[in-house]
Protein backbone atom coordinates (compact mmCIF):
# COMPACT_ATOMS: atom_id res chain seq x y z
CA UNK A 1 0.00 0.00 0.00
CA UNK A 2 1.04 3.69 -0.85
CA UNK A 3 2.60 5.54 2.13
CA UNK A 4 0.42 8.37 3.15
CA UNK A 5 1.63 11.65 4.89
CA UNK A 6 -0.72 13.97 6.25
CA UNK A 7 0.60 17.49 6.54
CA UNK A 8 -2.79 19.72 5.44
CA UNK A 9 -4.47 19.76 9.22
CA UNK A 10 -5.44 23.49 8.59
CA UNK A 11 -7.33 22.18 6.06
CA UNK A 12 -9.02 19.49 8.78
CA UNK A 13 -8.02 17.06 10.66
CA UNK A 14 -8.63 13.23 11.27
CA UNK A 15 -10.96 12.63 14.21
CA UNK A 16 -9.34 11.44 17.15
CA UNK A 17 -10.49 7.78 17.63
CA UNK A 18 -11.27 8.82 21.50
CA UNK A 19 -14.10 11.61 20.30
CA UNK A 20 -15.30 8.56 17.47
CA UNK A 21 -15.72 6.21 20.35
CA UNK A 22 -17.80 8.89 22.37
CA UNK A 23 -19.84 9.70 19.78
CA UNK A 24 -20.76 6.11 18.57
CA UNK A 25 -23.66 5.13 21.66
CA UNK A 26 -25.63 8.69 20.32
CA UNK A 27 -26.22 7.43 16.76
CA UNK A 28 -27.93 3.81 17.56
CA UNK A 29 -28.89 3.52 21.40
CA UNK A 30 -29.25 6.95 22.93
CA UNK A 31 -30.63 9.05 19.96
CA UNK A 32 -33.43 10.53 21.62
CA UNK A 33 -34.34 14.65 21.04
CA UNK A 34 -32.93 16.37 24.16
CA UNK A 35 -35.93 18.71 23.61
CA UNK A 36 -38.64 15.52 23.82
CA UNK A 37 -39.94 15.17 27.64
CA UNK A 38 -39.74 11.49 27.78
CA UNK A 39 -36.59 9.20 28.75
CA UNK A 40 -34.95 8.83 25.54
CA UNK A 41 -34.89 13.06 25.92
CA UNK A 42 -34.07 13.58 29.18
CA UNK A 43 -31.24 10.88 29.33
CA UNK A 44 -29.42 13.48 27.06
CA UNK A 45 -29.63 16.10 29.27
CA UNK A 46 -26.36 15.34 31.43
CA UNK A 47 -24.78 14.61 27.82
CA UNK A 48 -25.41 17.58 26.79
CA UNK A 49 -24.54 19.27 29.89
CA UNK A 50 -20.48 17.22 30.09
CA UNK A 51 -19.69 18.56 26.44
CA UNK A 52 -20.45 22.47 26.93
CA UNK A 53 -18.56 22.03 30.24
CA UNK A 54 -15.69 20.89 28.04
CA UNK A 55 -16.11 24.02 25.52
CA UNK A 56 -16.56 26.71 28.08
CA UNK A 57 -13.88 25.71 30.02
CA UNK A 58 -11.34 24.93 26.79
CA UNK A 59 -11.78 28.70 25.98
CA UNK A 60 -12.10 30.04 29.94
CA UNK A 61 -15.92 31.16 29.44
CA UNK A 62 -18.07 32.10 32.46
CA UNK A 63 -20.64 29.35 31.77
CA UNK A 64 -22.50 26.94 29.37
CA UNK A 65 -25.15 29.83 28.15
CA UNK A 66 -22.53 31.78 26.34
CA UNK A 67 -21.37 29.12 24.24
CA UNK A 68 -23.67 28.55 21.39
CA UNK A 69 -23.61 25.66 18.94
CA UNK A 70 -23.51 26.14 15.10
CA UNK A 71 -22.87 23.83 12.09
CA UNK A 72 -19.54 25.40 11.54
CA UNK A 73 -16.98 28.34 12.20
CA UNK A 74 -18.47 29.41 8.40
CA UNK A 75 -21.99 29.95 10.16
CA UNK A 76 -20.81 31.61 13.06
CA UNK A 77 -18.56 33.98 11.47
CA UNK A 78 -21.60 34.79 9.35
CA UNK A 79 -23.96 35.03 12.20
CA UNK A 80 -21.77 37.92 14.12
CA UNK A 81 -21.19 40.15 11.41
CA UNK A 82 -25.01 39.73 10.18
CA UNK A 83 -26.16 39.61 13.52
CA UNK A 84 -24.64 42.82 14.69
CA UNK A 85 -25.33 44.69 11.20
CA UNK A 86 -29.11 43.74 12.51
CA UNK A 87 -28.35 44.89 16.03
CA UNK A 88 -26.44 48.10 15.06
CA UNK A 89 -26.38 48.83 11.49
CA UNK A 90 -29.72 48.43 10.08
CA UNK A 91 -31.07 50.30 13.31
CA UNK A 92 -28.68 53.22 12.12
CA UNK A 93 -27.07 53.32 15.30
CA UNK A 94 -23.45 53.03 13.41
CA UNK A 95 -22.30 52.02 9.70
CA UNK A 96 -18.83 50.89 10.35
CA UNK A 97 -16.73 47.46 10.51
CA UNK A 98 -13.08 46.97 10.67
CA UNK A 99 -11.69 43.90 9.63
CA UNK A 100 -8.27 42.68 8.13
CA UNK A 101 -7.03 41.86 3.98
CA UNK A 102 -6.14 38.32 5.07
CA UNK A 103 -9.15 36.80 7.06
CA UNK A 104 -10.74 33.68 5.73
CA UNK A 105 -13.31 34.24 3.02
CA UNK A 106 -16.17 33.18 5.96
CA UNK A 107 -15.46 36.81 7.34
CA UNK A 108 -13.78 38.43 3.74
CA UNK A 109 -16.42 37.47 1.84
CA UNK A 110 -19.54 38.26 4.78
CA UNK A 111 -18.04 41.76 4.73
CA UNK A 112 -18.30 42.40 1.14
CA UNK A 113 -21.57 41.49 1.21
CA UNK A 114 -22.30 43.23 3.91
CA UNK A 115 -19.99 46.46 1.69
CA UNK A 116 -23.09 45.70 -0.59
CA UNK A 117 -26.24 46.42 1.71
CA UNK A 118 -23.68 50.12 2.48
CA UNK A 119 -21.78 48.91 5.51
CA UNK A 120 -17.71 51.18 5.16
CA UNK A 121 -15.72 48.35 5.62
CA UNK A 122 -12.39 49.04 6.40
CA UNK A 123 -9.72 45.81 5.46
CA UNK A 124 -6.60 46.88 7.26
CA UNK A 125 -3.51 45.83 5.39
CA UNK A 126 -0.83 43.02 7.16
CA UNK A 127 2.63 44.82 7.49
CA UNK A 128 6.26 42.88 6.37
CA UNK A 129 6.01 40.67 9.48
CA UNK A 130 2.44 39.17 8.13
CA UNK A 131 0.61 40.62 10.99
CA UNK A 132 -1.27 43.30 11.73
CA UNK A 133 -0.24 46.09 14.94
CA UNK A 134 -2.97 47.07 17.98
CA UNK A 135 -2.13 50.30 17.24
CA UNK A 136 -3.80 49.99 13.37
CA UNK A 137 -6.87 48.65 14.47
CA UNK A 138 -6.72 52.00 17.07
CA UNK A 139 -6.31 54.08 14.58
CA UNK A 140 -9.05 52.65 12.36
CA UNK A 141 -11.82 52.42 15.66
CA UNK A 142 -13.94 56.12 14.77
CA UNK A 143 -17.30 56.73 16.39
CA UNK A 144 -19.22 54.78 13.56
CA UNK A 145 -17.50 51.49 14.26
CA UNK A 146 -19.96 48.62 15.26
CA UNK A 147 -17.77 45.60 15.36
CA UNK A 148 -14.12 44.66 15.15
CA UNK A 149 -13.83 41.28 13.42
CA UNK A 150 -9.95 40.04 13.14
CA UNK A 151 -8.95 36.24 13.20
CA UNK A 152 -6.64 34.52 15.44
CA UNK A 153 -4.34 33.22 14.47
CA UNK A 154 -3.85 32.95 10.23
CA UNK A 155 -5.00 29.95 8.42
CA UNK A 156 -2.32 30.47 5.69
CA UNK A 157 0.70 31.50 7.17
CA UNK A 158 0.17 30.39 11.59
CA UNK A 159 1.06 33.68 12.75
CA UNK A 160 -0.86 34.71 15.81
CA UNK A 161 -2.18 38.11 16.01
CA UNK A 162 -2.02 40.50 18.92
CA UNK A 163 -5.61 39.71 20.19
CA UNK A 164 -5.24 40.54 23.71
CA UNK A 165 -4.09 43.88 23.37
CA UNK A 166 -6.94 44.52 20.05
CA UNK A 167 -9.22 43.38 22.81
CA UNK A 168 -8.05 45.90 25.63
CA UNK A 169 -8.62 48.40 22.29
CA UNK A 170 -12.30 47.94 21.52
CA UNK A 171 -12.71 47.45 25.30
CA UNK A 172 -12.16 51.05 26.02
CA UNK A 173 -12.94 52.39 22.88
CA UNK A 174 -17.10 50.58 23.77
CA UNK A 175 -16.70 48.59 20.36
CA UNK A 176 -17.68 45.18 20.32
CA UNK A 177 -14.84 42.27 19.33
CA UNK A 178 -15.12 39.55 17.34
CA UNK A 179 -11.87 36.99 16.74
CA UNK A 180 -12.12 33.88 14.46
CA UNK A 181 -10.09 31.60 16.26
CA UNK A 182 -10.42 28.40 14.32
CA UNK A 183 -7.15 27.77 13.83
CA UNK A 184 -5.78 28.76 17.51
CA UNK A 185 -7.78 26.27 19.63
CA UNK A 186 -5.91 23.35 20.26
CA UNK A 187 -2.35 25.35 19.06
CA UNK A 188 -2.23 28.01 21.86
CA UNK A 189 -4.06 28.48 24.96
CA UNK A 190 -7.25 30.62 24.17
CA UNK A 191 -8.91 32.62 26.97
CA UNK A 192 -12.25 34.74 25.92
CA UNK A 193 -11.80 36.72 29.59
CA UNK A 194 -8.31 37.67 29.18
CA UNK A 195 -8.63 38.66 25.18
CA UNK A 196 -11.88 40.56 25.98
CA UNK A 197 -13.37 39.52 23.57
CA UNK A 198 -17.21 39.40 22.61
CA UNK A 199 -17.97 37.01 19.85
CA UNK A 200 -15.38 33.88 19.47
CA UNK A 201 -16.00 31.16 16.16
CA UNK A 202 -14.54 27.76 16.24
CA UNK A 203 -14.82 24.34 14.29
CA UNK A 204 -14.49 21.28 15.87
CA UNK A 205 -12.89 19.46 12.60
CA UNK A 206 -9.70 21.62 13.27
CA UNK A 207 -8.82 19.95 16.43
CA UNK A 208 -9.60 16.44 16.14
CA UNK A 209 -13.11 16.59 16.30
CA UNK A 210 -15.83 16.09 13.66
CA UNK A 211 -16.62 17.77 10.68
CA UNK A 212 -20.17 19.87 10.26
CA UNK A 213 -20.27 21.27 13.65
CA UNK A 214 -18.54 24.37 15.59
CA UNK A 215 -19.69 26.55 18.07
CA UNK A 216 -19.94 30.77 18.81
CA UNK A 217 -18.76 31.78 22.14
CA UNK A 218 -20.86 34.93 22.82
CA UNK A 219 -19.82 37.08 25.94
CA UNK A 220 -23.02 37.20 28.73
CA UNK A 221 -25.22 39.62 28.38
CA UNK A 222 -24.19 40.71 24.86
CA UNK A 223 -27.38 40.55 22.36
CA UNK A 224 -27.00 39.03 19.10
CA UNK A 225 -30.17 38.47 16.72
CA UNK A 226 -30.10 35.17 15.59
CA UNK A 227 -29.26 34.15 11.65
CA UNK A 228 -31.45 30.69 12.52
CA UNK A 229 -35.03 31.44 14.06
CA UNK A 230 -37.82 28.61 14.80
CA UNK A 231 -38.46 26.05 17.23
CA UNK A 232 -36.83 28.41 20.27
CA UNK A 233 -33.57 25.58 20.61
CA UNK A 234 -30.79 26.98 22.65
CA UNK A 235 -32.75 30.16 24.31
CA UNK A 236 -34.03 30.69 21.00
CA UNK A 237 -30.22 31.82 20.00
CA UNK A 238 -30.29 29.02 17.18
CA UNK A 239 -32.92 26.77 16.42
CA UNK A 240 -32.78 23.44 14.98
CA UNK A 241 -32.50 20.39 16.82
CA UNK A 242 -29.24 19.98 18.41
CA UNK A 243 -26.82 17.52 16.64
CA UNK A 244 -26.08 15.12 19.87
CA UNK A 245 -23.20 12.84 18.92
CA UNK A 246 -21.50 15.52 17.02
CA UNK A 247 -21.74 18.08 20.47
CA UNK A 248 -20.44 14.89 22.34
CA UNK A 249 -17.36 14.86 19.83
CA UNK A 250 -16.64 18.37 19.98
CA UNK A 251 -16.90 18.67 23.74
CA UNK A 252 -14.56 16.04 23.91
CA UNK A 253 -12.00 17.28 21.14
CA UNK A 254 -11.91 20.32 23.23
CA UNK A 255 -10.85 18.23 26.49
CA UNK A 256 -8.38 16.72 24.87
CA UNK A 257 -6.86 19.39 22.86
CA UNK A 258 -6.74 21.03 26.44
CA UNK A 259 -4.82 17.77 27.66
CA UNK A 260 -2.33 18.28 24.59
CA UNK A 261 -1.95 21.34 24.61
CA UNK A 262 1.94 21.23 25.95
CA UNK A 263 2.30 18.16 23.23
CA UNK A 264 1.28 20.47 20.46
CA UNK A 265 3.96 23.26 21.81
CA UNK A 266 6.83 21.10 22.66
CA UNK A 267 6.43 17.55 20.25
CA UNK A 268 4.73 19.03 17.32
CA UNK A 269 6.77 22.23 17.20
CA UNK A 270 9.71 20.31 17.23
CA UNK A 271 8.92 18.45 14.58
CA UNK A 272 7.83 21.17 12.56
CA UNK A 273 11.27 23.14 13.52
CA UNK A 274 12.98 20.24 12.17
CA UNK A 275 11.06 20.20 8.35
CA UNK A 276 11.37 23.86 8.47
CA UNK A 277 15.03 23.98 9.10
CA UNK A 278 15.96 21.04 6.49
CA UNK A 279 13.97 22.78 4.09
CA UNK A 280 15.89 26.18 4.94
CA UNK A 281 19.00 24.49 4.07
CA UNK A 282 18.64 24.16 0.27
CA UNK A 283 19.09 27.64 -1.83
CA UNK A 284 16.39 29.83 -2.49
CA UNK A 285 14.15 28.04 0.40
CA UNK A 286 11.85 31.14 2.30
CA UNK A 287 9.67 30.47 4.94
CA UNK A 288 7.11 33.09 5.67
CA UNK A 289 7.04 34.46 9.21
CA UNK A 290 8.80 34.86 12.87
CA UNK A 291 8.68 30.91 14.30
CA UNK A 292 8.31 32.81 17.28
CA UNK A 293 4.73 34.35 16.50
CA UNK A 294 3.37 31.33 14.78
CA UNK A 295 1.24 28.56 15.86
CA UNK A 296 3.19 25.85 16.66
CA UNK A 297 2.19 23.42 13.99
CA UNK A 298 2.29 25.51 10.60
CA UNK A 299 4.57 26.40 8.07
CA UNK A 300 4.48 28.29 4.73
CA UNK A 301 7.27 27.85 2.48
CA UNK A 302 8.50 28.98 -0.39
CA UNK A 303 10.53 27.21 -3.39
CA UNK A 304 12.25 29.99 -6.08
CA UNK A 305 11.23 28.32 -9.57
CA UNK A 306 8.76 25.80 -8.65
CA UNK A 307 4.92 26.12 -8.98
CA UNK A 308 3.61 25.51 -5.52
CA UNK A 309 1.36 23.55 -7.75
CA UNK A 310 4.00 21.47 -9.70
CA UNK A 311 5.62 20.62 -5.81
CA UNK A 312 2.13 19.50 -4.61
CA UNK A 313 1.42 17.42 -7.84
CA UNK A 314 5.08 15.74 -6.65
CA UNK A 315 4.39 15.60 -2.69
CA UNK A 316 1.07 14.11 -3.89
CA UNK A 317 2.72 11.10 -6.19
CA UNK A 318 4.66 9.97 -2.55
CA UNK A 319 1.79 10.18 -0.92
CA UNK A 320 2.40 13.42 1.15
CA UNK A 321 -0.86 15.73 1.28
CA UNK A 322 -0.22 19.76 1.54
CA UNK A 323 -1.96 22.51 0.01
CA UNK A 324 -0.81 25.87 -1.48
CA UNK A 325 -3.03 27.76 0.86
CA UNK A 326 -6.03 27.69 2.33
CA UNK A 327 -8.43 24.63 1.14
CA UNK A 328 -11.13 26.59 -0.21
CA UNK A 329 -8.73 28.40 -3.01
CA UNK A 330 -7.05 25.56 -3.48
CA UNK A 331 -8.81 25.18 -7.30
CA UNK A 332 -7.66 28.90 -8.36
CA UNK A 333 -4.23 29.10 -9.33
CA UNK A 334 -3.73 33.23 -8.44
CA UNK A 335 -0.85 33.73 -6.53
CA UNK A 336 -1.08 32.98 -2.94
CA UNK A 337 -2.74 36.40 -1.09
CA UNK A 338 -1.47 36.31 2.30
CA UNK A 339 2.08 36.35 0.53
CA UNK A 340 0.72 39.28 -1.66
CA UNK A 341 -0.30 41.30 0.80
CA UNK A 342 3.53 40.65 3.22
CA UNK A 343 5.14 42.29 -0.15
CA UNK A 344 6.37 38.60 -1.95
CA UNK A 345 6.98 39.75 -5.54
CA UNK A 346 4.25 37.63 -7.79
CA UNK A 347 6.54 34.66 -9.09
CA UNK A 348 7.27 33.93 -5.36
CA UNK A 349 3.84 33.98 -3.90
CA UNK A 350 2.83 31.35 -7.04
CA UNK A 351 5.16 28.94 -5.29
CA UNK A 352 3.54 29.04 -1.97
CA UNK A 353 3.75 25.45 -0.15
CA UNK A 354 1.95 25.39 3.15
CA UNK A 355 2.64 22.37 5.56
CA UNK A 356 0.72 22.10 8.63
CA UNK A 357 1.33 19.22 11.03
CA UNK A 358 -0.73 17.18 14.15
CA UNK A 359 -0.35 15.70 16.72
CA UNK A 360 -0.67 12.46 14.44
CA UNK A 361 2.51 12.72 12.72
CA UNK A 362 5.24 11.31 13.25
CA UNK A 363 8.94 12.19 13.37
CA UNK A 364 9.44 9.07 10.85
CA UNK A 365 7.26 10.39 8.61
CA UNK A 366 9.02 13.86 9.00
CA UNK A 367 12.00 12.50 7.68
CA UNK A 368 10.42 10.79 4.70
CA UNK A 369 8.71 14.02 4.14
CA UNK A 370 11.90 16.14 3.84
CA UNK A 371 13.24 13.25 1.56
CA UNK A 372 10.91 13.63 -0.89
CA UNK A 373 11.23 17.62 -0.87
CA UNK A 374 14.42 17.73 -1.48
CA UNK A 375 14.12 15.04 -4.43
CA UNK A 376 11.01 17.14 -5.80
CA UNK A 377 12.62 20.35 -5.51
CA UNK A 378 15.90 18.97 -7.41
CA UNK A 379 13.77 17.28 -9.73
CA UNK A 380 11.41 20.43 -11.01
CA UNK A 381 14.29 22.81 -10.85
CA UNK A 382 16.56 21.17 -13.01
CA UNK A 383 13.24 21.07 -15.69
CA UNK A 384 12.17 24.64 -14.41
CA UNK A 385 12.78 27.04 -17.36
CA UNK A 386 12.51 30.15 -14.93
CA UNK A 387 15.03 29.37 -12.21
CA UNK A 388 18.52 29.49 -12.52
CA UNK A 389 18.06 31.11 -16.34
N1 LIG B 1 -9.95 26.94 6.64
C1 LIG B 1 -8.14 26.04 5.29
O1 LIG B 1 -7.66 25.21 4.49
P1 LIG B 1 -15.38 25.79 8.31
O2 LIG B 1 -15.19 25.37 6.89
O3 LIG B 1 -16.61 26.61 8.46
O4 LIG B 1 -15.26 24.68 9.27
O5 LIG B 1 -14.12 26.74 8.65
C2 LIG B 1 -13.92 27.93 7.93
C3 LIG B 1 -12.70 28.65 8.40
C4 LIG B 1 -12.87 29.84 9.07
N2 LIG B 1 -11.82 30.52 9.55
C5 LIG B 1 -10.55 30.08 9.38
C6 LIG B 1 -9.42 30.89 9.94
C7 LIG B 1 -10.31 28.90 8.70
O6 LIG B 1 -9.06 28.48 8.54
C8 LIG B 1 -11.40 28.17 8.16
C9 LIG B 1 -11.17 26.94 7.34
C10 LIG B 1 -9.52 25.81 5.85
O7 LIG B 1 -7.48 27.01 5.64
C11 LIG B 1 -10.48 25.42 4.79
S1 LIG B 1 -10.76 26.71 3.63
Amino acid sequence: MQRRVYLDNNATTMVDPKVKDLMDPYFCDHYGNPNSLHKFGTEIHPVISDAFNKLYEGINARNEDDIIITSCATESNNWVLKGVYFDKIYTGEKNHIITTEVEHPAVGATCKFLESLGVEVTYLPINKDGTISASQVQAAITPQTALVSIMWANNETGLIFPIEEIGEICRQADVLFHTDAVQAIGKIPVDVVRANVDFLSFSAHKFHGPKGIGALYIRSGVPLTPLLHGGEHMRGRRSGTLNVPYIVGMGEAMALAQEYLDYENQVVMRLRNKLEDALLDIEDVFVIGNRLQRVPNTTLISVRGIEGEAMLWDLNKAGIAASTGSACASEDLEANPVMVAIGADKELAHTAIRLSLSRFNTEEEIDYTIEVFRKAIQRLRSISSSYGA
